[in-house]
């Protein structure tokens, strides 16, 4: 359809459930169809393909999906010609040269020669010849991890979140190469209405992670403390203050941003702030 977007998704993995929460705090609903490979938004002009990830970043470049969400990871082995336009901030993870842990380990020259399995092949031989490492690269699809176990490969380079796996399997990180998350790619050539439907649906992810960023904050303080608190608190564009019925006190709104909110409630406290709540936002529009 020509003004419908059309937008890849996991079908089912690791970035599934956090794709479609995405898109459902930018207020855009959909029933899935019967297929399960297809649905379309009754609310929005998009609708949703249900596919491995493996396969997002061709069809993305190919046109067939104008949008598509996988991790930076995928997008980067597979090297598509396609628009990275958004971090989205979830599936966080790193993929990281191991090995097995009673080994010594000083710097990556450790790697010349040695055999290495990955599922990602295309990412590390752009480190190993960043590194000018010469050495045998193994691709396996799965399992990476057993690989050393069995004799298969010295090292392994796989994608790691808590490290619990490679542990359990005797291993040890010993260097990061790639840093991911989860990005929105999108296809080089939309037409100008689709851009346009690109900007709306951006702008949404914006307003979404902004309020995710930011925490809404009441509190009470004596009058002679107002002025002090005041400057504690940048707010969007200043804080509000309102009398309270009880004369000589004031209620003091701001917004603050997460990362620093533990921060400034204790700066608050110290300068007289009383019954300080903290309400998250849902959306904030910048
Ligand atoms: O079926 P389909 O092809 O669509 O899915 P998939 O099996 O290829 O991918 P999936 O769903 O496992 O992962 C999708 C994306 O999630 C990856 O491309 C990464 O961008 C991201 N991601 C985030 C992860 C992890 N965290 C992760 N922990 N992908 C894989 N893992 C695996 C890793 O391979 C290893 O086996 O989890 C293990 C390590 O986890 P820890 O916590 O033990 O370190
Ligand atoms: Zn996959």
């Amino acid at each position: 359809m020509k003004n419908t977007l059309r937008i890849a998704i996991q079908k089912s993995g690791r970035l599934s459930e956090q794709s479609l929460k995405l898109i459902n705090e930018c207020g855009i609903q959909f029933n899935h169809g019967k297929s399960r490979l297809k649905a379309v938004s009754y609310n929005f002009p998009a609708e949703f393909l249900f596919l491995r990830d493996d396969d997002i970043p061709g069809y993305v470049e190919d046109g067939v999906a104008d949008l598509g969400i996988v991790g930076e990871n995928e997008m980067a082995e597979k090297a598509k010609d396609v628009l990275l336009i958004k971090r989205l901030g979830f599936s966080k993870c790193r993929l990281s040269l191991a090995i097995q842990r009673d080994v010594e380990y000083t710097e990556p020259s450790f790697f010349r020669n040695k055999n290495i399995a990955t599922s990602y092949p295309r990412i590390l031989n752009q480190f190993l010849e960043d590194k000018k490492i010469a050495a045998q690269i193994h691709e396996i699809s799965g399992s990476v991890e057993i690989a050393p176990s069995i004799g298969l490969a010295d090292a392994v380079c796989d994608i790691v979140s808590s490290g619990s796996t490679l542990l359990s399997n005797g291993l040890k990180e010993v260097e990061t190469i790639f840093r991911s998350e989860a990005v929105l790619l999108a296809n080089h050539r939309a037409s100008e209405e689709k851009k346009d439907l690109i900007d709306q649906l951006v702008f949404r992810i914006n307003s979404v992670q902004a309020g995710k960023g930011n925490k809404y904050i009441l509190l009470n303080a004596p009058e002679d403390a107002t002025e002090a608190i005041v400057e504690l608190l940048p707010g969007m564009r200043s804080p509000t203050i309102v009398p309270l019925a009880m004369s000589g006190w004031n209620s003091i709104h701001s917004v603050v941003q997460e990362d620093q909110f533990w921060d400034v409630i204790e700066k608050l406290r110290e300068a007289g702030a009383e019954g300080i709540l903290v309400v998250p936002i849902e959306k904030m529009i910048l």
